[in-house]
């Protein structure tokens, strides 16, 4: 198990039974319990967390409805995951609310480090991820990670996605990208 971790992008709230309730959402929290609990290896956390007026809002101009705003339920993560997270390893992005940000590559953790940064002090080169959603967060995640010359598994029962059309599709991208599915 050395030198693998596992990348678990925006299982919160509102991606599942919130503002931006994503389609398998549920499921996908189960796989990726059911997984970690198989393959015990450590395990990242990324977290959309965005200010009230964050550009990416419809009230702002943007594309979604407010989702994962500081400080509210939908923001946090499922609780089934909670018992496999420590904090330290919890790394939030889209805190600058005049910029979309996907990728859970270059969120931050408490003490200021990156998630690429933190991957690599913990020597690791094999990179499995999870998450929501899929055409999003997980895309740009995946896409940063292979950028930076990691491996890149996707646990494909613990994904969820807005369309399962653009999941598709997405897949595929990230299948021809380099992605190996779990
Ligand atoms: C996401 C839309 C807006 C995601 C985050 O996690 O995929 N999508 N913010
Ligand atoms: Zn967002």
């Amino acid at each position: 198990m050395k030198d693998q971790a596992l990348v678990v992008v925006d299982m919160l709230y509102d991606f599942i039974d919130g503002s931006m309730a994503c389609q398998n959402g549920d499921a996908a929290v189960d796989a990726a319990v059911e997984y970690i609990r198989k393959n015990p290896v450590p395990r990242l956390f990324v977290c959309d967390n965005h200010p009230a007026d964050h550009c990416s809002f419809t009230e702002q101009g943007g594309p979604w409805p407010a989702h994962c705003v500081q400080g509210t339920r939908g923001g946090q993560i499922h609780g089934k995951l909670l018992p496999y997270c420590d904090e330290d390893l919890v790394f939030y992005k889209g805190r600058d609310r005049s910029r979309e940000q996907y990728s859970g590559f270059e969120g931050v953790n408490d003490a200021g480090q990156t998630l690429g940064e933190v991957l690599g002090i913990m020597d690791i080169r094999n990179v499995i991820v999870c998450g929501i959603a899929t055409e999003y967060c997980v895309r740009n995640t995946f896409e940063d990670l292979r950028k930076a010359g990691f491996t890149v598994y996707l646990v494909k029962d613990a994904l969820a996605y807005v369309d399962y059309k653009g999941h598709l599709e997405a897949m595929a991208a990230m299948a021809q990208g380099g992605a190996r599915l779990l």
